[in-house]
């Protein structure tokens, strides 16, 4: 019998690309898409893609895995459950984290986060590194090590007591990246604005989980937007802010942009879709809800969608986060905490592109390209997986997702395959379901079913790319031919 072109064809369904839209049949050989047509050959698979959607896997660039928090507590998931339920929710790429604390070697974490996915990860992987101790050692010698191993992109904390690295902190982070030709990736949000508040409400007993949204002012995701800019601006360094979640904050952004600096930002489901209302529950079903930042008002969601329609923002992560409502998770200081005492973090890896696939295809808002721009290929482009990941186009990964755009799921919690235990957006209704996905031309759900093996993920090593490369506008004080010769860089 004669050889069959294909492994695997996925025949006559609606393809989607960031730009463009057709009728096609896709032929794997090899983990690859090999060919894009109409009447392929048959491959040794066949897969009907009649009146469904074939859109590239998604690609989450932001999302808490098995990570150690500074308060001590591990996320809900493991890379098994974590990347499982990726899966099933239509993505196959997740960029997580290996997250240094104080006192810690970044060679040891980087190593110990990647043992973890080789031994879970079901979907490819690739980390950012979190730096809360700028060490000399760490900065001098870890990271450019690492960042020859593939892992190029860093990431800080302007807040959270344990956390953030300071100004001088920020400085040093940025020159180290700009040294390795790494992005630098930054949670900003005001630290003595958001410490200062949350001190004052508790004293004062506003200590229920809705107070969260109170003690983290609006005014602090602008002021730390400003001064990080600015400090990458000083550096020439490009940046990446992530979960965006003020109207003031994307003007911010879109002033920086608009004077051709580097600065590329996220946004998150829920700063779409949640606002601080959904916290003020009784009790303290709110803390379900609580995420930093927090969700806002709907006139920040309109703003932030008007931010990615323009392309201020450009990428759409879960900032997956999951703790159960229990004392493992969310309760874990006991069963009367203020807010404070409550870790921040929602489950989101599964429900991110059916959200926003109900909202951008199905309701129509910014439509199908859009889509597949935010979700799949401006992170690959951005965070230098691209041409491999991100797209539906010969060479790729055959990174395939078969959407059914008819089929209405109303989510539940219980019903997605993290185990937080529940879902923020539970008794919301999508239309628009990824029913089979496929990584690297192998099925991997199908018909509700996982069919990969733990540890069949793959590590992508990355170096910085075109996103990472800076300017190369110096700022006079950082210019030898301006600051009387001083060489800081
Ligand atoms: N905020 C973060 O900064 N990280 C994880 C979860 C969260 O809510
Ligand atoms: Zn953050
Ligand atoms: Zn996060």
């Amino acid at each position: 019998m004669p050889q069959a072109a294909f492994d695997c064809v996925i025949r006559a369904g609606h393809v989607a690309t960031a730009v463009d839209e057709f009728d096609a049949d896709i032929g794997i050989k090899n983990g690859a898409i090999a060919a894009i047509g109409r009447d392929l050959s048959a491959g040794t698979a066949e897969i009907d893609a009649k009146d469904k959607l074939v859109l590239p896997g998604g690609i989450d660039a932001h999302a808490h895995i098995e990570q150690l928090s500074s308060a001590g507590i591990v996320n809900a998931d493991s890379f098994e459950s974590a990347t499982a339920s990726a899966a099933f929710g239509g993505t196959t790429t997740v960029i997580c984290f290996a997250a240094q604390h104080r006192g810690m070697n970044l060679m040891t974490v980087v190593g110990d986060y990647m043992a973890l996915a080789k031994k879970g990860a079901v979907i490819d992987y690739t980390l950012h590194m979190i730096l809360t101790d700028p060490t000399k050692l760490t900065l001098e010698e870890h990271v450019p090590a690492l960042v020859a191993q593939g892992h190029s992109t860093l990431k800080v904390f302007m807040t959270y007591d344990l956390m953030q690295v300071g100004d001088e902190g920020l400085l040093d982070v940025l020159l180290a990246a700009r040294r390795n030709t790494a992005l630098v990736c930054v949670h900003a949000e005001n630290h003595g604005l958001i410490s200062w508040m949350g001190k004052k409400l508790v004293e004062k007993g506003y200590t229920a989980p809705k107070y969260h949204t109170v003690s983290h002012p609006r005014g602090s995701e602008a002021e730390a937007f400003t001064r990080l800019i600015a400090f990458a601006e000083f550096i020439d360094q490009p940046i990446m802010i992530f979960h965006v979640s003020t109207a003031e904050g994307v003007d911010v952004i879109r002033r920086a942009r608009g004077r051709g600096l580097k600065v590329f930002a996220e946004t998150c489901p829920q700063y779409l879709f949640m606002t601080a209302k959904d916290l003020d529950k009784p009790g303290l079903e709110g803390a379900k809800w609580m995420c930093s930042p927090p969700p806002r008002a709907e006139t920040d969601q309109e703003a932030i969608w008007q931010g990615l329609a323009l392309g201020d923002l450009q990428v759409v992560s879960s900032d997956h986060a999951p703790y159960a409502f229990d004392a493992t998770g969310k309760l874990s200081a006991g069963s009367n905490p203020n807010f404070k005492q409550i870790a921040n973090g929602l489950p989101g890896i599964e429900a991110r592109m059916p959200l926003l696939f109900d909202a951008m295809v199905s309701k129509g808002r910014l439509g199908l390209a859009k889509f597949v721009e935010l979700t799949a290929t401006a992170p690959a482009k951005i965070y230098n997986l691209y041409p491999r990941k991100g797209s539906i186009a010969i060479g790729a990964d055959a990174d395939v997702v078969i959407w059914d755009p008819k089929r209405q799921v109303t989510l539940a919690d219980g019903m997605l395959h993290d185990r937080a235990g529940y879902t923020p957006y539970a008794g919301r209704t999508v239309t628009g379901w990824p029913e089979t996905v496929l990584r690297r031309g192998e099925v991997i759900v199908l018909a509700g079913k996982l069919a990969a093996k733990p540890g069949s993920g793959v590590f992508l090593p990355r170096a910085g790319g075109a996103a990472a490369a800076p300017r190369n506008r110096l700022a006079g004080d950082m210019d030898p031919a301006r600051n009387f010769g001083a060489r800081l860089y």
